[in-house]
């Protein structure tokens, strides 16, 4: 069922406490912790507690979250402090793009030059 908790998901497993991660932030709707594997300074990932594969399924199924979801990339950006000199929302999608976890996350990026990407 669409939203469900997946047994087989390491972000789900975040969000119930099985897995451990630093978490920099919390709302009633999402969790965001630090990137493991660290690509800036800041890299937090800002998920909903709930499942979906990625964020166009977010965004169809549960738009006001989707909204609530880059609206706490901004609060992290904010908090990390790199909101001034700027940062990057990533949100990969698909193996092709190199997506590894189908649980929706935002990548938050920022702390050193991010060259341009298009
Ligand atoms: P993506 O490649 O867009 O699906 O990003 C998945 C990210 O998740 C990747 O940058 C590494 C991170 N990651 C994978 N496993 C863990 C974990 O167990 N804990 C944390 N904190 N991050 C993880």
């Amino acid at each position: 069922m669409a939203g469900e908790p997946q047994a087989d998901c390491l972000f789900c497993k975040i969000v119930a406490g099985d897995i451990p991660a630093t978490i920099v932030r919390e709302s009633p709707n999402t969790i965001s912790f630090r990137d493991i594997n660290p690509q800036a300074p800041t890299h937090v990932l800002v998920i909903p507690r709930v499942h979906y594969a990625n964020a166009a399924e977010l965004a169809d199924n549960e738009p006001q979250l989707c909204g609530e979801l880059l609206s706490e990339a901004g609060a992290v950006a904010e908090q990390e402090k790199v909101d001034v000199t700027g940062y990057r929302i990533v949100f990969n999608t698909g193996a092709g793009a190199g997506q590894t976890v189908f649980h929706t996350h935002a990548h938050v990026l920022g702390g050193r030059d991010l060259q341009r990407l298009v």
